[in-house]
Order: structure tokens, then sequence, then C-alpha cells
């Protein structure tokens, strides 16, 4: 049988018709792991944690979810060819889409603040790449101006039918855990995601399909954080280059996501990204990229400063495979890569197996 997609799996709520062409790839359907090793070794063991895998999507990112509904409305509507700004994950799963619709791909990324593997990606799914001579927010208005006479669909999540696939993860969190979680923690980059989460949490529970919502709490990184300090970012800095964007395109609505669900926009420091990045791969084996990671360093400060209780039920969204970015392991862990030679007994000694 043909795994279903998220348009085909969640069709009554979204935008659709019968008319509409489906592109997919199969995404949606991720898993919500427990992590019951992760609160203890932190020092909170009543913590009822789950993670929600959204690397393993077809492209290694959620933004499959949203990229199927944009994708298959734009080929509803007759465009030929698609186009993004990107911090990396967009313009993969913009890529892998457009080329199973057999649309034209235009692909404008910050010149080198691209993690590897969603370059390799967008090369290798066929778009037409471009490396910007400028971060984000200015690709994002570049953007905006190419595709202003609509002959070319702007993919990026100011496209209205990106959000609603993207609440499909909202759906899913809730029939996976039997109910809404207490807490979302989610990383904030364009503040699409965390809008596109309460949206479906919202449907959700006014469908009477759950009883409650959860409070949304999204984490910018501080060298980015712009809706954290009410001001735009020009020159955002963060080794999370997925999220490294000074000038959001949902802000309003991720702040009202925030206000509404009683939950918080904050900020978390680089150091506090990569030590929960690597706390996830060594405490539950779960492996994402350092953005990602922001929302389970967001966790750890609202916990120690109390603003997310120790024994609540708490969601956090990992947006992306750690595979995407390859490089920041090695440097993480400099390992010593000179060949040894095949010998058991050096070996035994070498690794201390007694
Ligand atoms: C792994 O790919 O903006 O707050 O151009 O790749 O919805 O923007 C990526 C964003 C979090 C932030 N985690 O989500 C892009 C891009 C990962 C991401 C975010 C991104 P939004």
């Amino acid at each position: 049988m043909r795994t279903q997609g998220v348009i085909d799996r969640y069709r009554k709520y979204l935008p659709v018709s019968d008319k509409t062409p489906v592109i997919t790839l199969g995404e949606g359907s991720t898993p919500l792991v427990h992590a019951n090793r992760l609160g203890p070794a932190i020092g909170f063991p009543k913590l009822n944690l789950y993670c929600k895998l959204e690397g393993l999507n077809p492209t290694g990112s959620f933004k499959d979810r949203g990229m199927t509904m944009a994708v298959s409305k734009a080929v509803e509507e007759g465009t030929k060819a698609v186009i993004c700004a990107s911090t990396g994950n967009t313009s993969a799963s913009a890529a892998a889409y457009a080329t199973k619709a057999g649309l034209a791909c235009y692909v404008l990324l910050p010149a080198g603040k691209v993690a590897l593997g969603k370059l390799s990606q967008a090369l290798m799914y066929g778009a037409k790449v471009i490396c910007l001579d400028g971060n984000f927010d200015v690709a994002l208005d570049m953007v905006r101006e190419l595709g202003a006479d609509g002959k070319i669909t702007i993919v990026n999540s100011i496209n209205p039918y990106r959000l609603e696939g993207q609440k499909s993860a909202g759906f899913e969190v809730v029939e996976q855990l039997g109910k809404a979680p207490d807490y979302l923690c989610i990383p904030v980059g364009n503040a699409g995601n965390i809008s596109a989460y309460w949206r479906g949490f919202k449907q959700y529970k006014e469908l009477g399909i759950a009883t409650s919502a959860p409070k949304m709490h999204g984490f910018e990184a501080a060298g980015s954080a712009a809706i954290v300090h009410d001001r735009i970012f020009p020159n955002p800095e963060t080794l999370a280059t997925a999220i490294r964007i000074g000038n959001p395109a949902s802000w309003k609505e991720a702040v009202k996501a925030a206000a509404d669900s009683g939950g918080k926009i904050d900020e978390v420091t680089d150091d506090e990204i990569v030590a929960a990045y690597q706390l996830l791969a060594r405490t539950e084996g779960i492996f994402c990229e350092p953005s990602s990671a922001a929302s389970v360093a967001g966790l750890i400060k609202h916990l120690q400063s109390g603003a997310i209780n120790e024994d609540a039920t708490v969601v956090c969204v990992l947006t992306g495979n750690g595979l995407k970015d390859p490089d920041m392991p090695l440097k993480l862990c400099q390992p010593d890569l000179t060949p040894v030679a095949a010998d058991v007994d050096k070996l035994r000694h070498q690794l201390q197996i007694n």
C-alpha cells in the first residue's frame, strides 16, 4: 500500500479539493519518541518528555509537510516554477517536491552559511542554486521581488499553504500522545512552524478531538532573537545556521501563538544549543541538527527557571536530521582519525576492553 502523505491523511482539514494534484514523497507520520533518559540526566527525573522526530521526513526536515501543500497548490494553479530563499532545509524540500512535480526550482542561499548536507540535497535534486552575498533576510527580500509578478510561485512560509500543511504536525502529536501535551518546545527562526503547530492544536481543540492545547514555548538563538527583543536583528549570528534569521516572516502570528496559549518566546545561547545537541545524542540516541536542539536547550532553561513544571508532559520538536550538518560533530568531538593497525591485542589495549 502506498504510504499516505500529509494531504491524503488530513485532506478534510486542508484547503484542497478533488482537483488538487497530490505531490507527495510520503511526508509526515514521524515518530514521537519517549525521551525517558534525558530528564534524569539533567536533574529532572519526574519530567515526561517526548521528542517529535521531524528529521525523519523524506528530505530530513519538517519543511516537507508544508512543501507537499505549497507545491501541490502551485501545480493546481498552473505555475511552472517555484522559488525560495533558505537557510537550507526549505531549499532541499522545495527542490525535491518541485522535481517530483516536474517544476523548475530556484534557490537563494546565504553564502557560506548553509550546512553541507542541505546544499548537497538542493544540488542533487537539480535546483538552480545561487549563493547570495547577503543573509537569509536579504535573500527573502530578493525572492519577494523576483516572485512579485506571480509567474514563479514563492514557496517560503509566506506562501499561505505552507503553514496549513505544517499544522499537521500538531494533529499528529495529539493523536500519538492521546491528548495534547502540557507544553510544546520548538525552535524559532522565521516563526512559521510555531505558528503552524498552534493552528493545528487550536483546530483539534475546536473540533473536540483534544480537550486542551499546549503552552507554546518557542526559542530563538540569542544572536538572532528579534522576537524576544522586539527589534529586527540586521546582522543575525548563531552557529545554528537554520535559525540565523533577523526579521522573522511570521513574527506576529508567533507572538499571538505564544500569548494565546499562555506560553512564551525566549532565547537560548549557542553554548546552550550545543550542550542540548550533545545531550540528545548521548542520552537518547537522537541525532538532530543544532538548530533543532534549541527546543531542548529552551526546555532546560525553562525547567531551571520554573517556567515549565518539573513533572509536566512536554513535547520537544526536533525539526531536522543531524546528518544535515556533518561538520558540526567533527568540530565538537575532534576525533583522532589516524588509521590504527589491525592487531587484536593492540586494539583491545587501545579500546580499553578488559
Ligand atoms: C531545522 O530552511 O527558515 O521558525 O529557510 O531548518 O518555521 O522558520 C529553516 C528553519 C527550525 C525554524 N529548525 O523554523 C529555511 C528555514 C530547522 C530549520 C527552523 C528551521 P521556522
